[in-house]
């Protein structure tokens, strides 16, 4: 997958583009990302990107013709169009189902807005707006960023356990249940030794137990802190053992509540 960039600050992806998952996919080669620097596309000696608004207020707009100009230059080097995405607080929420639909795309542009915003006309080139979420940021490129991680892991060959990356929690719609490593008993400060123990059941090497225990918990949280997540299809997508062990919890909560 190639994914271009275009971004007035180009330094905030050098290190994240070098980490981790991403980091990896670009290295194994199956992924390309370029980042652009918008006021490479500009024409004036300023290389100015923005100017005030039309109709007045606080803040500058990014102006349109950098960002054409930029889409232009991306469209030239590519066989096929690219999917235009523009990150900004109006778009569609990422969800694990936009990035797996994101993820079977060959060419990805992903242009970032700003706090003030951007030319409106630039939305007749975009494919679709992308929002990370209800919350502000000052602009589009972590949105960026995150866009790229969350897409590149499901690129085959980027994360190393495939299986991994088919067990993750919002592709089962449940959380994930709680993991301990050594030591088996932990003394620390204040803290009760019996809280901080490891739960027995994963210490005893029956496996069918420990499955039953994990299941238990990854439904008893989400239950608790993700009700949402629990819809009609989402239950429908669990094993005969998952949908008996939530009956319990969702019993022992009714009776738990009764004065
Ligand atoms: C004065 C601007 N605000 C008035 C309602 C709107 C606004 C515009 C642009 C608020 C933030 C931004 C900058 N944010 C992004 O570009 C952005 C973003 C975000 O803020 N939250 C979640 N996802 C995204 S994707 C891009």
């Amino acid at each position: 997958m190639q994914v271009d960039i275009v971004t007035i600050f180009p330094a905030m992806f050098a290190e994240p583009l070098k980490t981790g998952v991403v980091g990896r996919g670009i290295e194994r080669g199956v992924l390309a990302v370029n980042v652009r620097d918008l006021r490479d596309f500009t024409t004036d000696r300023h290389r100015v990107v923005d100017d005030v608004a039309y109709g007045g207020g606080p803040g500058m707009v990014l102006k349109p013709e950098p960002i054409f100009r930029a889409l232009d230059a991306i469209a030239a080097g590519a066989g096929a169009a690219p999917r235009v995405l523009l990150t900004s607080p109006q778009g569609e929420r990422l969800t694990q189902a936009v990035a797996e639909r994101l993820s079977g795309s060959p060419h990805l542009v992903i242009l970032c807005g700003r706090y003030e915003g951007v030319d409106d006309r630039v939305r007749t080139r975009v494919d679709e707006e992308v929002s990370i979420g209800d919350f502000v940021l000052s602009g589009g490129e972590l949105a960026a960023l995150v866009i790229v991680d969350a897409v590149a892991r499901l690129l085959p060959g980027v994360v190393g356990d495939e299986q991994s990356v088919a067990e993750d929690s919002f592709n089962r719609g449940l959380l994930d249940f709680p993991h301990f490593t050594r030591p088996a008993q932990l003394i620390w400060d204040g803290i009760g030794p019996a809280e901080l123990a490891v739960p027995e059941v994963l210490l005893s090497g029956n496996h069918a137990e420990i499955r039953r225990w994990r299941k238990r918990q990854a439904l008893a949280r989400t239950l608790e802190r993700r009700p949402d997540l629990l819809s009609t299809a989402a239950i429908a997508a669990l094993d005969d053992e998952e949908r008996e062990i939530l009956a319990e919890l969702k019993k022992s909560r009714e009776t738990a509540e009764l004065p």
